[in-house]
């Protein structure tokens, strides 16, 4: 099954995208396009995730709020497919309001039963490229019920850029909260998902996700997209540093984010498939 490229990202996505850093867009995926993907990727984050093994005692903050596999597309030809798939990456492309996009890199993330919440942060405090040229999509590969919810987004922070606050962690969720609290930030929830619902986010916007009080894993599925052309920046944290090594392998500052491991997954001229 061929996850075309036959839904436009709407107006009102475009809209709310654009003025608050974020946007849920239902049903990307049907539940039949789900079904068939979804055991790979549950079986290969499974496999893969890092911090899998990690005992009960033992665990932080990072690893009670998520098991992390990353790179599932380069281990699994069905799950490239869905990776590559030119009907998410043409909706990342308009809501970003670029003519095309790059894979930057995928990741599952299982908030396991009984798992944490996941502290307040920016993505793009990681990554080696700019966080307004780059946006994710974190999609829900089971029905996921209200009190597990989706993620919770600090409305309109992409637009403020670097933050400045710290890594994943305790400290992150109580710079963040401290901030949001202050500054009386508004914050969006777009709660329950259905299987092949997604949100769309940017890189610079401030996002958390609850903790998972039932007895069912919360699994997501994410793809993150860089705009095409967009350059690779001087890393000044040792976490961009890690990014550029594994998702931008052989770049280096100035270069285009554009290796082989970050190909075009849509771009100029591939709208002529779109219905
Ligand atoms: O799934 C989660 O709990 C958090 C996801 C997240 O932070 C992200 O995709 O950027």
């Amino acid at each position: 099954m061929e996850l075309q490229p036959d839904r436009a990202a709407t107006r009102d996505e475009i809209r709310c995208f654009r003025e608050q850093g974020h946007v849920a867009v239902r049903s990307l995926a049907s539940a039949d396009e789900v079904a068939e993907f979804a055991p790979s990727i549950l079986e290969a984050a499974d496999l893969l995730a890092w911090n899998r093994n990690v005992p009960p005692g033992e665990q932080g903050t990072y690893d009670r709020a998520f098991h992390q596999a990353i790179g599932l597309c380069w281990h699994d030809e069905a799950i490239r497919r869905f990776v590559f798939a030119a009907r998410f990456a043409r909706v990342a492309a308009e809501l970003l309001g670029v003519d095309g996009v790059r894979l930057y890199h995928d990741q599952a993330l299982v908030k396991r039963a009984g798992g944490g919440a996941t502290p307040w942060h920016q993505d793009a405090y990681y990554w080696p490229v700019d966080g307004g040229s780059a946006i994710t999509m974190w999609m829900a590969m089971a029905d996921i019920p209200p009190e597990v919810g989706s993620m919770v987004f600090a409305d309109g922070t992409h637009l403020r850029g670097d933050m400045r606050g710290p890594a994943i962690s305790d400290e992150s969720e109580g710079y963040f909260a401290l901030l949001i609290a202050e500054g009386a930030l508004p914050t969006s929830a777009h709660g329950a998902m259905q299987a092949g619902d997604a949100t769309f986010h940017e890189g610079w916007t401030l996002h958390s996700a609850g903790p998972n009080p039932t007895d069912r894993d919360r699994p997501a599925m994410t793809v993150i997209y860089v705009a095409d052309g967009t350059t690779v920046i001087e890393p000044e944290r040792d976490e961009q540093r890690l990014d550029l090594a594994l998702y931008l392998p052989g770049a280096v500052p100035g270069d285009p984010a554009a290796t082989e491991r970050n190909p075009l997954l849509w771009g100029s001229g591939m709208g002529e498939i779109a219905s």
